[in-house]
């Protein structure tokens, strides 16, 4: 009878254990991560293809999802995980990028 209960521990303790560490491990960028979403005013940007330059900058900071650049209005509007990156970070790349960024209040 002790034998049979000592068996049944050994099996299932392992299950359990393997359980915890698949949860444990979660991708960086999971689809369930709460982005935020920070709207940029950007300075020195004359002409048509400026946007383009600039999201490719603002994109290539690690954390950001999704940038939309307008002209028009001189703005860009940045989607980002604020576990891996923040406003400050992304503002930088633009402006080493030749497009000074500030955080619109
Ligand atoms: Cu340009």
């Amino acid at each position: 009878m002790r034998k049979i209960t000592l068996v049944a521990l050994s099996l299932t303790i392992p299950s359990a254990l393997s359980a915890s560490a698949a949860i444990a491990v979660s991708p960086v960028n999971a689809p369930g991560a709460r982005l935020h979403s920070v709207t940029f005013a950007i300075a020195n940007m004359p002409c048509p293809t400026c946007p383009i330059t600039d999201k490719t900058a603002m994109s290539g900071v690690h954390g950001v999802q999704s940038v939309k650049v307008d002209l028009g209005s001189k703005t860009a509007t940045v989607a980002f995980d604020p576990r891996v990156t923040n406003a400050g970070a992304i503002a930088a790349a633009s402006t080493n990028a030749g497009y000074p960024a500030k955080p619109k209040s």
